[in-house]
């Protein structure tokens, strides 16, 4: 056994089981979104201290009290263990900073009520991934000058055994996944398809955005198209030329807590060991997003469109022959990410929708209403898509095409089953003490990214089925990450006032700053180990990486819900 591979088992054994003292402070009574309120939504403010209370609503800075109002009756919330009371100060929509006070008890942290309240946090969590850039010097200047290093993995990577090949090959580029250096095509799957997605729905709101990127200025795509670009190339070079893609280039063991510069292992291309070496999860999930991709830089660059629709079909071709080659087992020697899939059906249904998408051809339509029958339902409790399970984005696809043919009685069904899911989604919010959508059973590793991709799909269901319930229901989400939580701290990193300190994150381990690197989503509450209350899983620790990393497929779909409410007017 390596180093390395002590390292992180010694990691495991050091996961605190007695409740945390989380390095972002005493857990305050009176909690609220550290962000705001946008001026028409419903604003509740969560108290905890089991006793029926009356707030007050201040404005900043004098303090004048400018609404009054009394808690519900308190009630126990038992994903969290507290006793929760909810103060309603829906009435006031004046622009302006605020406070929520009660009066013994304590106070919020300041907010804001305004239009633009998410300008900020959206533009803090696209920019984390130019923090998560392989292959270049990072700089998160003009906002964060001193968040800064020099390129990591610029040496072509080399191919392992499990690969098939010899030599070397340039997969230089990407995102690094999480708070490690590895890059995997399966977890780059879903995020990329999401900041694409994102962009399609809101693409007035974020073509003109400038990001202060190494692209800005010197290219003709909109800097959020920049960004992705990055990562869509690395993806593109991960693709074999019989059209499979391999599973991952990462090195053999993760490194230690060390700038990316540092990790001076060899870079490795992994495949499954034996032919055809690459897999079906990865190269499905190349298809989606190359397809997703092909319709949104179409119109600044139709070269690269063009390349990424002969990739998306090369590897669906791909898939066609090799549907269900699995990486489930980990090669000899090698201990980084997994993201193992035993079911690529899911990822294929997802290819198949985006290229009918993007073509109109008939092939890919037929092939997406056989393959769907395979599961009885559609949308169900949790209709939320996750790295391993692309189904709810291949669904909410096909219920949201317009002006292509169709099969209309099964897209009919499937808006009703959506309707149906998101209205249970909506009740669960509302029956939550902290007003957030997880069952007991959906604290898992990377919960937070759950609750992030509630609120994107909530709002994809808002664009299909119209109602206001929905937009709040997304909305109530993001607060939830925001600070309205039961610890009172914002789970983004430098958003709001007082936030996750310590983020499994290797940059920001091992740089010499006191604050972590902005703009990240932690993992969140983690109770896959049947520790309960399973909200109070969750610790402020770097070595936790259970529930403090951060990971792209996690800060996606927060951007993806904050792209949202860009330019909104009150
Ligand atoms: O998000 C992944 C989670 O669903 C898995 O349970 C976990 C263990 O396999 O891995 C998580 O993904 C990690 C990946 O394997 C390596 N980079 C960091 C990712 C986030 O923790």
């Amino acid at each position: 056994m390596s180093f390395a591979a002590l390292f992180v088992i010694g990691m495991d054994m050091m996961q605190p089981t007695t409740p945390p003292k989380p390095g972002s402070g005493p857990i305050p009574a009176v909690k609220t979104c550290q962000v705001g309120f946008l001026p028409n939504e419903r604003k509740i403010a969560v108290i905890t201290t089991g006793k029926e209370v009356t707030g007050e609503i201040l404005r900043l800075p004098d303090r004048k009290q400018v609404l009054s109002a009394k808690g519900s009756a308190p009630r126990m919330d038992p994903d969290s263990g507290d006793n929760v009371s909810h103060l309603d100060f829906s009435h006031l929509q004046e622009p302006g900073q605020y406070v929520v006070s009660v009066p013994g008890l304590g106070e919020s942290t300041p907010f804001e009520i305004g239009p633009n309240i998410f300008a900020k946090p959206f533009r803090m969590a696209i920019r984390s991934f130019t923090g998560q850039r392989s292959g270049i010097d990072v700089s998160l200047a003009p906002d964060f000058p001193e968040y800064r290093f020099p390129a990591g993995q610029t040496e072509l990577a080399k191919y392992h055994s499990s690969s098939g090949k010899t030599g070397t090959r340039d997969v230089r580029g990407g995102w690094y996944d999480a708070g490690d250096y590895g890059k995997y095509m399966v977890n780059s799957g879903i995020t990329t398809g999401t900041l694409l997605l994102a962009f399609e729905r809101n693409a007035a709101k974020l073509a003109g955005l400038k990001l202060d990127i190494p692209e800005t200025g010197k290219s003709k795509l909109p800097d959020y198209l920049s960004e992705i670009k990055w990562n869509l190339d690395w993806m593109l070079k991960m693709q074999d030329e019989d059209g499979g893609a391999w599973h991952k280039a990462t090195t053999a063991q993760f490194s230690g807590f060390v700038m990316p510069a540092e990790d001076r292992a060899d870079l490795l291309i992994i495949g499954t060991g034996k032919a055809p070496y690459k897999n079906t999860t990865a190269t499905a999930n190349l298809a989606a997003v190359a397809a997703i991709a092909s319709r949104v830089f179409r119109k600044y660059d139709p070269e690269y469109a063009d390349r990424c629709l002969r990739a998306a079909k090369s590897a669906f071709e791909w898939c066609q022959k090799f549907p269900r080659e699995l990486y489930q087992q980990q090669p000899e020697g090698i201990g980084t990410g997994g993201y193992g899939d035993g079911e690529p059906d899911d990822e294929r249904l997802w290819a198949a929708v985006e290229l009918y998408r993007a073509t109109g051809e008939a092939r890919y339509h037929d092939f997406f209403l056989e393959l769907v029958k395979k599961w009885p339902e559609t949308f169900g409790e949790a209709p939320v898509p996750g790295w391993q399970d692309l189904r709810p984005l291949a669904l909410l696809g096909y219920a949201s095409i317009q002006g292509q043919l169709v099969d209309p009685e099964f897209q009919k069904r499937l808006r009703q089953d959506l309707e149906k899911s998101a209205d249970a989604v909506v009740q669960r919010i509302q029956r939550n003490g902290y007003l957030m959508p997880l069952r007991s059973s959906d604290y898992i590793w990377g919960s937070n990214g759950v609750v992030a991709n509630y609120a994107m799909v909530l709002q994809m269901a808002n664009s299909i089925i119209p109602k206001e319930s929905y937009r709040q229901a997304a909305l109530d989400c993001l607060h939830h990450l925001l600070g309205r939580n039961l610890w009172g701290t914002s789970y983004v990193t430098q958003v709001g006032t007082k936030w996750a300190k310590n983020p499994h994150h290797r940059p920001s381990g091992a740089d010499k700053l006191e604050e972590p690197w902005p703009g990240l989503l932690v993992g969140g509450p983690n109770a896959d180990n049947g520790q309960k209350p399973p909200a109070r899983q969750w610790f402020d620790l770097t070595e936790s990486y259970r529930t403090n990393e951060n990971a792209i497929n996690w800060n996606a779909p927060l951007v993806f819900a904050l792209a949202e409410y860009l330019g909104t007017t009150p």
